[in-house]
């Protein structure tokens, strides 16, 4: 496996060894991919001295990663930071006080995998598109670093990796992935509670949102396209937390004869987010841009927000996804 840009990993190295303050962010609601990463370069920076601080509040999901614990919540970031690194996300999907502190920054960098992400807008932009996540872009160039793998680091990254590969089972997976892998497990972090808490679990009030969500979709095009919504009524009745959403839309993709899902989440009055997934015969890059500007993510895993109200969502959803389910 081989990093796309060494330069630009190591010139960020060097650069946050330099640095006197570091923020570490992913985008809003970050995933486990975007804080397994923050926490392993926090980890790493601190073995140099350098103490970066990770914000963000993480879901029930991955509160007990080493380090969730002393993350700074957005809204308590404060805007002076010589350097703001953004990892698995792109500077347009920052939560607000973040995103003033990495326009204020002497230093912005980027560790990212998505597809849709470009190096504009940042000092020092480390893409990788051909890897599975961006734990994995950093334990590969940690390695190069002769970082030494212990158990604590070695979990953080493997919540990412297990998380975006869907435990194993999405096309990213390659044998590298399992190579990688083997070596975080050698250091015998408990692998299966990290697996169970970030893949398998759910609260109660999570699993019967889930059978609202399931029991209300609609199917389209033949059957190729599935899509459902999560009001903001439903997880206030339900007392639906951040963590809850995450897997439902995977479950909907994976109807039989289902090729494309959207799971509509509206995150405020007025504001909805889309989810989607493609078995792959769909590229979602496109349809993600199509719904919104900043759209993006990979082509079979990708996000939009709208500023609209559920059923206009769900109306441009459907403008959007159904002619190109249809045209399979
Ligand atoms: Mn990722």
């Amino acid at each position: 496996m081989l990093l796309t840009d060494l330069k630009a990993a190591d010139q960020l190295l060097s650069e946050l060894l330099e640095s006197s303050s570091v923020l570490l962010t992913g985008p809003e609601n970050p995933d486990g991919d975007s804080i397994g990463a923050c926490l392993a370069l926090q980890r790493v920076l601190a073995r140099h001295g350098v103490r970066a601080v990770v914000a963000g509040t993480p879901s029930y999901r991955y509160s007990t990663l080493p380090g969730a614990d002393a993350m700074v919540a957005d809204e308590a970031v404060t805007a002076t930071w010589d350097a703001v690194v953004v990892l698995d996300g792109d500077r347009h999907r920052l939560p607000e006080p973040v995103s003033r502190a990495f326009s204020a920054a002497r230093l912005r960098g980027l560790v990212d995998h998505h597809a849709s992400s470009t190096p504009e807008g940042y000092d020092i932009a480390w893409i990788d598109s051909t890897s599975c996540s961006t734990c994995s872009m950093l334990a590969e160039a940690f390695d190069r670093w002769g970082e030494r793998l212990d158990p604590q680091l070695a979990e953080v990254l493997y919540a990412g990796i297990v998380f975006d590969t869907g435990g194993f089972r999405y096309s990213n997976t390659s044998p590298e992935t399992h190579q990688m892998v083997a070596r975080l497990l050698a250091t015998g972090f408990d692998h299966a509670a990290v697996s169970a808490s970030i893949l398998a679990e759910r609260r109660a009030a999570g699993l019967r949102l889930a059978g609202e969500v399931f029991r209300d979709m609609t199917l389209h095009a033949e059957g190729r396209l599935a899509i459902g919504a999560v009001t903001l009524a439903q997880r206030e009745r339900l007392g639906v937390a951040q963590g809850d959403l995450e897997g439902i839309v995977d479950a909907l993709v994976h109807i039989v004869g289902v090729e494309v899902a959207a799971l509509l989440i509206e995150r405020e009055a007025g504001v909805v987010k889309y989810s989607l997934r493609s078995r792959g015969r769909v590229d979602l890059l496109p349809l993600a841009g199509a719904l919104s500007p900043t759209g993006g993510g990979h082509a079979k895993a990708a996000g939009a927000k709208r500023n609209c109200s559920v059923e206009d969502g769900l109306k441009a959803a459907l403008a959007v996804l159904e002619p190109a389910a249809l045209a399979l």
